[in-house]
C-alpha cells in the first residue's frame, strides 16, 4: 500500500526527486539527504512499513529483499574491502524520523563505536 502522507513513498512513486542507487521489483535504494558519512544510502521496501519490526512479522521475505539490496549497495559502492554499518532507527527513542522503514547504509570512513 503506498501511503500519500508518506515521504518515502513519495520517493517511490516519483513525486518526490531522490538520487537512486538501486531499484529492484520490490525495494528502492537512494542517497541520504544529509549524509553521516562518504557513502550513506537508504534502502526501503517499496512496500508501506513503518519500521523494520513491523516488516520482519508482516513480510520477512521482502525483508530479505531490502538485506539483499543493501548488500549489493554496499558492494557496488565499494563497501565490502573496508566495512560498513547497517541500521534501522527504529522509533522515537532510537531517533527514527521517518516511519517508512529503511536501511542505512553507511561507509566510506571509519565510523566509530555507535555506543561509547
Ligand atoms: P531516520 O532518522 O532513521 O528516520 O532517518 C531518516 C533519514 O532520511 C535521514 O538520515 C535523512 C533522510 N531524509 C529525510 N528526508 C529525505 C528526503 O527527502 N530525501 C532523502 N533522500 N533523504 C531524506
Amino acid at each position: 500500500m503506498v501511503t500519500t502522507d508518506c515521504l518515502f513513498c513519495r520517493i517511490v512513486a516519483g513525486e518526490i526527486p531522490a538520487t537512486l542507487v538501486r531499484e529492484t521489483e520490490t525495494t528502492l535504494a537512494f542517497r541520504d539527504i544529509s549524509p553521516k558519512a562518504p557513502v550513506h544510502v537508504l534502502v526501503i521496501p517499496k512496500e508501506h512499513y513503518v519500521d523494520v519490526a513491523a516488516l520482519a512479522q508482516g513480510d520477512p521475505k521482502l525483508m530479505s529483499e531490502v538485506l539483499e539490496t543493501a548488500a549489493v549497495v554496499a558492494e557496488t559502492e565499494g563497501l565490502l574491502g573496508d566495512g560498513f554499518r547497517l541500521m534501522f532507527n527504529t522509533g522515537a527513542y532510537a531517533g527514527q524520523e521517518v516511519f517508512h522503514v529503511h536501511a542505512h547504509v553507511l561507509g566510506g570512513a571509519p565510523l566509530g563505536p555507535m555506543i561509547s
